[in-house]
């Protein structure tokens, strides 16, 4: 695995990187409009990258901007592209289902979670547009880098306007197990929308192995674990656990000049967060109180101080999670405080870094107990301040940080008991055990800190695409043999697409003399049946394949024939004989710059491949108007529209017409089924099949399909084929 290219590598090429927030933050005053820096260190770290390879940070501006005020450039080599956002789209999109839906879900706290299908619209509308923004941006980029569970779906539209872009994607929050991901009435979407990208990066391994096991079970995709690749169609994704670390210098600095920030008359506990349930506010003060309780010698020598940032106060969780924290520091404090003392102090703003800094040194243990947290920066903020006499790190097993930083002290942040007692040992901890514990969490986080990051983020993205090794037999094992065991086989295998690479012209798609071997051998087994089942005229597909032993299926179903099933043609065609013929004369019309019509008796098909692509959708538009006119049903297939009659008869019927010929109507208990497809006209036989057949869709990984697998091309068509012919027969 090279770097991609020669000559100027992608690697020097601009960065187009998308995010729901750009890194300013932009005001209203009588001033004017006002543009500040974002504090976050993220911003920090990412900017040099584009001010380095140039390239533009796409994002929502926060306030309603005109153009011109949109198009200010930062004063550097990138250009900010702000994209505006309308009141119902802050509403659907971002306080409802970013906030509302997806955020609680991904920290498996689903529960909290609510499905609301307009939100969700509003999530695909505004991920359109971000996906063509960032799209618009990077014509000559050398990667787009979207961030964030609110641009699950961005990828989708990049890769639709930029198919052989560089796209990687990451995730600054936890990736859940199946099992809650799968409560999402949209997950397909969402998994397929970060399939669309080349590198998915995530904080731990084990968010990582989550997405692994989703898109295996969800998708039907196939994994690599090993390789941590995926496989979905013609498409292969690369995972990758990449630990965000911080800008360890700058807060060690910090934590040097700050002034002290109080008299140590008292050990002080600190909390740090954004006000989110996320955080485990309340029960770390219950915590807090059970340690008073049970260890009195703590009361009036400890003081636990709470900061929490105001944090998204336009959803009602956030403003009774406030109420509730309130009222439990009242109530702690009323229970405990002294003349002299009040056990707990709580902060209720965001304060200046330099500040934080100082109280992050002057602590004696960070009390860090995210219910669950996709990494947890407070946690390495404190280890980086930690310059004088050393504190300890009393950390959830529940957020990424955890997984590295192994010398802080663990705890379950929902057993309250097991927490005072870990908080107890953190208070009594002798200085040696303080001084190893930190020496060591602070080696690592100097190491892999947010330069370590990006690097390690973009030197995975600059390797070249990845692609996994072809299917095997092994493969094919691994998911057929449990459905197919002792069974018959029925086989339904569409035409162009599936056994023959898709043409210019259809005369042209031969079928190579290995496929139709395999197929033969297929047929030649007692345990299985093939049929054909084509949108081409059942004569056309029969004389394509050339074993007349077979049972055909052609016009999408409307006639059957060939093998030993009497020939079928639908009865109501026999209406729209005359009808066809005007609409092949009213469609001669659209035959222009290399467009053609296939007459196909009952139904036609409009060929547009040689067409050049701006003026597809012209003529595409006129196609279905003239179809709509003449009473029959159009249908988008690849490069061509379908006119049908609109008879209720499609590929699903026809396999079920023939299913009951062949077993009778007991079919399913006589017979597994395995149909294989390409095209929007097999997936009537993918959704009729479901749950009845295992179904495989060809091709490309962009179109969403029912089938239950994909399979990249024609060439694992024709090794499935192989691996079916030749496994050992069924004693059926
Ligand atoms: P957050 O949920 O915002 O980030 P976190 O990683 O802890 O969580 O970052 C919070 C930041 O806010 C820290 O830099 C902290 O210093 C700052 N902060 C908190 N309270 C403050 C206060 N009162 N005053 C000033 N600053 C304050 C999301 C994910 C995390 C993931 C990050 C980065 O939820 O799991 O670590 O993104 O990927």
């Amino acid at each position: 695995m090279g770097q991609r290219g020669a000559g100027e590598s992608s690697s020097e090429r601009p960065v187009v990187i998308a995010s729901n927030r750009l890194p300013y933050t932009f005001s209203r005053t009588e001033r004017g409009l006002q543009r500040e820096r974002s504090p976050g260190g993220l911003v920090s770290a990412l900017e040099p990258v584009l001010r380095k390879r140039g390239g533009t940070w796409v994002g929502w501006p926060g306030i309603e901007l005109s153009e011109a005020e949109a198009n200010i450039p930062p004063g550097g080599s990138y250009r900010i592209c702000a994209l505006p956002l309308g009141a119902d789209e802050i509403d659907g999109y971002y306080h409802g289902f970013s906030n509302r839906t997806l955020w609680p879900l991904m920290h498996s706290l689903a529960p909290r979670a609510r499905f609301d299908a307009a939100e969700f619209e509003h999530y695909v509308e505004v991920n359109r547009r971000f996906g063509a923004a960032a799209a618009g941006e990077a014509t000559d980029a050398g990667l787009v880098w979207i961030h964030d569970y609110q641009l699950m779906l961005a990828p989708v539209e990049v890769r639709l306007q930029l198919p052989e872009m560089p796209l990687a994607f990451f995730l600054h929050i936890p990736f859940p197990p199946y099992d809650i991901f799968r409560l999402l009435p949209w997950d397909r979407e969402l998994l397929r929308g970060l399939l669309a990208c080349d590198l998915i990066g995530f904080h731990v391994q084990g968010y990582a192995l989550n997405f692994l096991d989703c898109v295996e079970r969800t998708l039907g995709a196939r994994v690599h674990r090993d390789e941590m690749l995926v496989e979905y169609g013609d498409r292969t994704t690369r995972v990758r656990a990449l630990p965000l670390g911080i800008d360890f210098e700058r807060y060690e600095s910090l934590a040097r000049s700050a002034p002290p920030s109080q008299a140590a008359r008292e050990q002080l506990v600190l909390g740090v967060d954004r006000l989110d349930y996320t955080k485990g506010i309340p029960e770390r003060m219950l915590a807090f109180e059970r340690l008073l309780e049970r260890y009195p010698e703590h009361r009036e020598r400890v003081v636990m101080l709470q900061l929490a940032v105001p944090s998204r106060s336009q959803v009602e969780e956030y403003r009774s999670l406030k109420r509730e924290i309130d009222e439990l520091v009242g109530r702690i404090n009323g229970r405990f405080a002294t003349a002299r003392w009040s056990p707990i102090r709580y902060l209720f703003r965001s304060i200046e870094t330099e500040r934080l800094c100082g109280l992050y040194r002057d602590s004696d243990v960070a009390l860090v107990t995210p219910l669950r947290d996709g990494m947890n920066l407070v946690a390495k903020e404190f280890a980086a301040c930690q310059v004088a006499e050393p504190g300890v790190l009393v950390l959830s097993r529940l957020a990424g940080a955890a997984d590295t930083m192994r010398e802080a002290l663990l705890v379950n942040p929902y057993d309250i008991d097991g927490s005072a007692e870990t908080l107890h040992r953190a208070l009594s901890m002798d200085e040696e055990e303080r001084r190893s514990r930190m020496t060591a969490l602070r080696r690592r986080e100097r190491r892999d800190d947010l330069n370590a990051w990006v690097s390690a983020f973009l030197e995975a993205a600059g390797v070249e695409r990845a692609a996994l090794a072809p299917l095997t037999g092994h493969d094919f094992s691994r998911w057929l043999d449990p459905f197919l065991k002792r069974y018959r086989l029925a086989l339904f295998l569409d035409y162009d697409g599936t056994l023959t690479p898709l043409c210019d012209h259809p005369a042209q798609a031969r079928l190579s003399p290995d496929v139709r071997k395999a197929i033969a051998a297929c047929a030649a087994r007692d345990d299985i049946d093939v049929s054909i089942v084509s949108g081409r005229a059942l004569s056309d597909v029969l004389g394509m394949v050339g074993l007349p032993e077979l049972t055909f299926a052609g016009n999408h179903g409307l006639e059957i024939g060939g093998g030993q099933i009497p020939h079928f043609v639908h009865e109501d065609l026999i209406h729209y004989r005359q009808r066809a013929e005007e609409l092949g004369r009213a469609l001669a019309r659209c035959e222009v710059d290399g467009a053609w019509v296939e007459h196909k008796g009952p139904t036609l098909t409009y060929h547009y491949r040689a067409v050049d692509e701006n003026r597809r959708a012209n003529l595409i538009k006129d196609v279905h108007g003239i179809v709509a006119l003449h009473g029959y049903q159009a249908r988008d297939a690849h490069c061509a529209v379908e006119a049908r009659p609109p008879i209720g008869w499609d590929k699903g019927r026809a396999v079920l017409h023939i299913l009951r010929h062949h077993y009778g109507p007991a079919w399913s208990e006589e017979v597994r089924v395995i149909y294989v497809g390409d095209d929007q006209t097999d997936e009537d036989a993918f959704r009729f099949l479901a749950g009845l057949a295992t179904t495989f869709r060809v091709g490309s990984a962009d179109t969403p399909t029912s089938a239950t697998r994909r399979l990249p091309d024609v060439n694992a068509v024709a090794a499935l084929l192989v691996w079916l012919a030749q496994r050992a027969p069924s004693d059926a």
